[in-house]
């Protein structure tokens, strides 16, 4: 039976491998920082598992990791902890480096001294592109058309301290690699989302607030011609602002204008996985191909409520531009799809409608 150690077991990511490993009959040891509160949820189908485990570790602590690298010398560690969202790594950077870039230090130390057979995947970002992009022309329909894409070939240009810090992760398992002749490689993943998304992130925020809303005009009884539009909440008409329970925040927003490649995260774990069996170590782009801006998000989103004038229901608030933008991502995923075998198999617009509608059940159930 083959091991798997996995960090940021808890997260989205790490709830899907640990069930995609378990299914393949692996032993998974899913790492979980100490926290004051049960963080088990996305873990529901495993946590009674015959062949997982849960061991508490935090990754900028290097005694914590040596000690669990060096007891359980698993064939494969996936490093999925991080700091991972982006726009609090400029209020937060000091942490976010000693979590992101010190954090994949130690387990590669701990393979080097203690398990140098463990193979060690990284959990590489688009993010490190920042603002870089390679161009070409091509001839389509008769028309010369430029092309904007990122791939394995396009140099990086963090514009975070979160992907600075996967930017030094990701040469350090170069390195170690190198020098050390480990097996280690990163996966350089572009956007990927799902019912198990943070909540802070663009995506499902916008579902879990379309979830709430449609709950709300719901329970209410009313229809959109029923709701009075203000400049921060829209409340039902006949009733005041001010009164309980009649009105509801709008949702409030940043760059709407950024662009992302976005997939679902079972796809993209699966891909970890592939990477993981290769015979050489080798960073890979995961991505779908396809970018959509937030505008173009909130079309699709909105429309599962019938809401085509979703202008309406947002503000726009300068707490959520970031200090430096990322504005365009479009991954093309030709190496993993040659290599690995692998394609996405969820489109944007299913992605977006699974959790849409996750979000509406959701809301039901707390009615
Ligand atoms: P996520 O849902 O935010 O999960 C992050 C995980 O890391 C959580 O389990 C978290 O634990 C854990 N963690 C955070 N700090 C830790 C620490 N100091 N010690 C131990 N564990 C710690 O992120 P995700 O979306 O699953 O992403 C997984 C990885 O892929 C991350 O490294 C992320 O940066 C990277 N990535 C994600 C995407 C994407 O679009 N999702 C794209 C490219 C790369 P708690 O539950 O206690 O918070
Ligand atoms: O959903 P986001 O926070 O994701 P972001 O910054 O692209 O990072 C995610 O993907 C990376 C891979 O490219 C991962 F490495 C990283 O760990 C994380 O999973 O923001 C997406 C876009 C940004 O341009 C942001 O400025 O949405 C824009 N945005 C507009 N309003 C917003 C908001 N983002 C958030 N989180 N919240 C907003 O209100």
């Amino acid at each position: 039976m083959k091991s798997a150690l996995i960090t940021g077991v808890t997260g989205q990511d790490g709830s899907y491998l640990a069930e995609l490993l378990l299914s393949k009959d692996y032993k998974v040891i899913g790492l979980k920082r100490r926290t004051s509160t049960d963080s088990l949820d996305r873990l529901s189908s495993c946590v009674n598992h015959p062949n997982f485990s849960i061991v508490e570790s935090e990754i900028s602590d290097a005694g914590s990791v040596y000690d669990a690298v060096s007891k359980y010398k698993p064939d494969e560690i996936y490093n999925l902890a991080a700091q991972s969202h982006v726009g609090s790594s400029f209020e937060q950077p000091d942490f976010t480096f000693q979590v992101n870039a010190l954090g994949p230090l130690h387990f590669l130390e701990a393979i080097r001294r203690f398990s140098p057979y463990t193979r060690f995947y990284q959990a590489s970002t688009s993010e490190m592109f920042g603002k870089n992009y390679t161009e070409i022309s091509d001839v389509y329909d008769g028309r010369t058309v430029e092309i904007k894409y990122q791939n394995e070939d396009t140099p990086f240009q963090p514009q975070s301290p979160y992907s600075i810090a996967k930017l030094a992760a990701h040469n350090l398992v170069r390195v170690y690699r190198e020098a050390y002749d480990l097996f280690g490689c990163c996966g350089i993943l572009f956007n990927h989302e799902s019912e198990r998304r943070g909540e802070n992130f663009v995506t499902r925020k916008i579902t879990k607030w379309i979830g709430e809303f449609s709950v709300w005009i719901d329970r209410h009884n009313i229809s959109y011609t029923d709701l009075v539009l203000d400049k921060d909440e829209v409340y039902i008409a006949g009733r005041t602002s001010t009164e309980q329970g009649f009105q509801f925040p709008k949702l409030r927003l940043g760059n709407l204008d950024a662009r992302r490649d976005w997939g679902h995260a079972k796809d993209y774990v699966e891909a970890m996985y592939l990477i993981m069996q290769q015979e050489h170590p080798e960073d890979y782009v995961i991505s779908t191909g396809v970018t959509h801006s937030i505008r173009e998000l909130l079309n699709i989103a909105f429309k599962h409520i019938d809401i085509y004038d979703w202008e309406k229901y947002i503000v726009i608030d300068p707490k959520f531009y970031r200090p430096a933008e990322v504005e365009y991502l479009l991954g093309i995923p030709d190496k993993a799809k040659e290599k690995l075998g692998w394609e996405p198999q969820v489109t944007f617009e299913e992605l977006i409608k699974t959790m849409v509608e996750y979000d509406i059940d959701e809301s039901q159930k707390l009615e």
